[in-house]
């Protein structure tokens, strides 16, 4: 079913699973423990080299600091190496402190705007200390009433913040700028739109690209749309997947709208965003309020592969033809073709000739990891939102 050109872009293929996935989440009703849930980030990186060891998919696991910070950043990334996974990017948190109830990068007082920026610039140290490239920035600055803030003056202010922080970077770090259309903030996001985020990234310089989060537009955006815009103008630096019904849902990548994803990883394919050269990071943002964390995530980067798998399946040059000749008809129809193509037995071959499990959600609760850290991981606080 697919060709090597095909195979060698799915054996490339790679998504970086979030750390706090792993702990616990919920929503502001109710937060459901799960037994075995980590207590450290060195058991969350336990957790997510299973993920990569059952689907070859996860090499790389995200930081969230503070929630991850330990006293060494250096052991940490050689522990990770041991258990068979990679530390990745670096995301900043400006949005559990006191301090910033009226903004941090965009406050008007400077000495809240330099603490926030301080906070970065530690983010960078320990990206130094973990050789992580990216630092992303999802900031939760906003108003809630017309009238509260100065709109232009917050803009400026961000952009002088994350000037200095962009010079802090080095030669081969990067900065991504992730928007949001809404929350915790209702009247005004500081960086709502990809617009927004792109108009800072280019002021910023070369190695400053746009986040996409699939779960932070209105409903009915036509994402796929933004993501070939962004590629086009090299600046789509990563994606956080993860599905919405109605707001910033965080389900299982895939899970409510899997032609969607499609659609965006046609657009990705379509535009070089899985080519070797490709600047694009593929991340997971998700939390598994309900359902099992490890299968979770396993279960969100297959769906990853699977959409990618239908997406390669698209034959670009009928589709061109079928384009140029405006024949609409059949342009639509070979889209449709790949979509409805179920390539899950030819990916159950393709994992099987490279020693993985055909069916890796099996092959965890095969295992018994799950069942062994439920026994093991008792006393201590489980991580959660905060921690
Ligand atoms: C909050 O909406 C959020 O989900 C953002 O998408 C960030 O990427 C993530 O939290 C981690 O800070
Ligand atoms: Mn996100």
């Amino acid at each position: 079913m697919f060709d090597d050109a095909m195979l060698t872009t799915l054996a490339r293929q790679a998504v970086e699973l979030p750390s706090w996935a792993f702990g616990n989440a919920g929503t502001r009703f109710k937060v459901y423990g799960t037994p075995g849930t980590p207590r450290t980030i060195r058991e969350k990186l336990a957790d997510a080299a299973q993920v990569h060891r059952l689907t070859g998919l996860a090499p790389t696991v995200a930081l969230h600091i503070p929630w991850d910070l330990v006293d060494d950043f250096a052991a940490l990334a050689a522990d990770a190496e041991d258990l068979g996974v990679r530390l990745g990017t670096v995301n900043s948190n400006t949005f559990q402190d006191d301090d910033y109830k009226f903004g941090s990068l965009t406050h008007v007082d400077p000495t809240v705007r330099r603490k926030a920026i301080d906070h970065h610039l530690a983010c960078i140290d320990v990206m130094d200390a973990t050789g992580s490239r990216d630092l992303k920035i999802w900031l939760p600055d906003g108003t809630n009433y017309p009238g509260q803030g100065d709109i232009r003056g917050r803009q400026d202010r961000l952009a002088d913040s994350l000037r200095v922080i962009y010079d802090r970077l080095g030669p081969e770090q990067r900065l991504v700028l992730e928007y949001k259309i809404f929350e915790p903030f209702f009247y005004t996001m500081d960086v709502p739109d990809w617009g927004t985020s792109y108009a800072h990234v280019t002021a910023l310089g070369e190695r400053a690209m746009v986040c996409l989060d699939t779960g932070h537009h209105a409903p009915s955006t036509n994402i796929e749309f933004i993501v070939a815009q962004l590629l086009r103008l090299g600046r789509l630096g990563s994606f956080d997947f993860n599905s919405r019904f109605y707001a910033d849902d965080d389900l299982i990548v895939g899970a409510a709208d899997p032609f969607q994803l499609f659609r965006i990883l046609a657009e990705v394919v379509r535009g070089g965003g899985l080519a070797t050269d490709s600047p694009v990071a593929f991340m997971l943002d998700q939390c598994h309020n309900i359902e099992d964390k490890i299968p979770g995530q396993i279960r969100s980067v297959l769906n990853v592969q699977e959409m990618t798998a239908r997406a390669l399946l698209i034959d670009q040059g009928a589709l061109r033809a079928a384009q140029d000749s405006g024949d609409v008809l059949a342009a639509n129809g070979l889209y449709m073709d790949a979509f409805y193509t179920d390539v899950r037995p030819a990916l159950a071959d393709w994992r099987e000739s490279r020693g993985l499990p055909r069916d890796p959600m099996a092959a965890y609760t095969a295992s018994g990891y799950g069942d062994r850290i439920a026994v093991e991981r008792v006393g201590g606080t489980p991580s959660g939102w905060g921690a």
